[in-house]
């Protein structure tokens, strides 16, 4: 049985929660332009990539964290509704030409856009899971086996210092390099062509992994869909 005191306590954690609302919390109840974009729907269901990510994080990430920067992004150009007949990777491509009120709301939100959707279509649990057909022959080329680049990109996504991913993009002549970038930045603003994305935000690994992001990045391995960063690396060719 409930004591009046347990109440008590109930009722004033309640009301000590509600004075932790950020200040923000007046521009945020304005509800969102709902376009030009908008948030699409995750390829699987929230569990599908279970063991490796859990579906608690894919629930979170995608229906608050991308939801968020979609949000955001509508918001910023609410005032500019001329270029939201292009496409996010359009604006991204050419950060420098876009009006410099709304750039860095761009690279933030529109990066943070652009990259989730790749994200999600960059992971699959079942299927190839290993390079195929040209994009195979060009890894092997590039960085010497399968089993080498898999450690370079290893490396890569453990050594980013705070928030921001690893990539395997291709570059002119569709050379293949394996970058990172910080917060929401893409390889698009550099004039390359992503193939596959590992996002090393902690909101990506924290509930499963904690601080372990090392484990996290073993197991993403698990997850990589190979078949699309292949289509992706072969359309480049057409
Ligand atoms: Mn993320």
């Amino acid at each position: 049985m409930t004591s009046r005191r347990q109440l008590l306590g109930a009722i004033v954690a309640a009301a000590s929660l509600g004075k932790a609302v950020p200040p923000t919390h007046a521009a945020q109840a304005q509800p969102a332009p709902q376009g030009p974009f908008a948030l699409p729907p995750l390829p699987y269901p929230y569990d599908a990539l279970e063991p490796y990510i859990d579906a608690q994080t894919m629930q979170i990430h995608h229906s608050r964290h991308h939801a968020a920067y979609v949000d955001n992004l509508n918001r910023a150009l609410a005032q500019h509704p001329e270029l939201g007949k292009r496409s996010v990777e359009e604006l991204l491509r050419d950060l420098d030409a876009l009006p410099p009120d709304i750039r860095t709301a761009v690279r933030n939100h529109g990066g943070g856009h652009a990259n989730h959707t790749l994200f999600w279509q960059a992971m699959s649990k079942d299927g190839a899971r290993r390079p195929l057909g040209e994009l195979a022959k060009a890894i092997d080329v590039r960085f010497g086996s399968f089993g080498a680049f898999q450690e370079q990109l290893t490396r890569a996504a453990t050594g980013v210092f705070g928030s921001g991913w690893a990539w395997l993009a291709a570059g002119q002549n569709r050379q293949l390099e394996v970058m990172t970038t910080p917060n929401q930045d893409t390889p698009l603003s550099a004039g390359h062509t992503p193939l596959l994305l590992i996002d090393v935000w902690e909101h990506a690994y924290y509930l499963k992994h904690q601080n372990r992001r090392a484990e996290y990045v073993t197991a993403f391995h698990n997850v990589i869909n190979w078949e699309a960063a292949s289509e992706r690396f072969s359309r480049l060719g057409r």
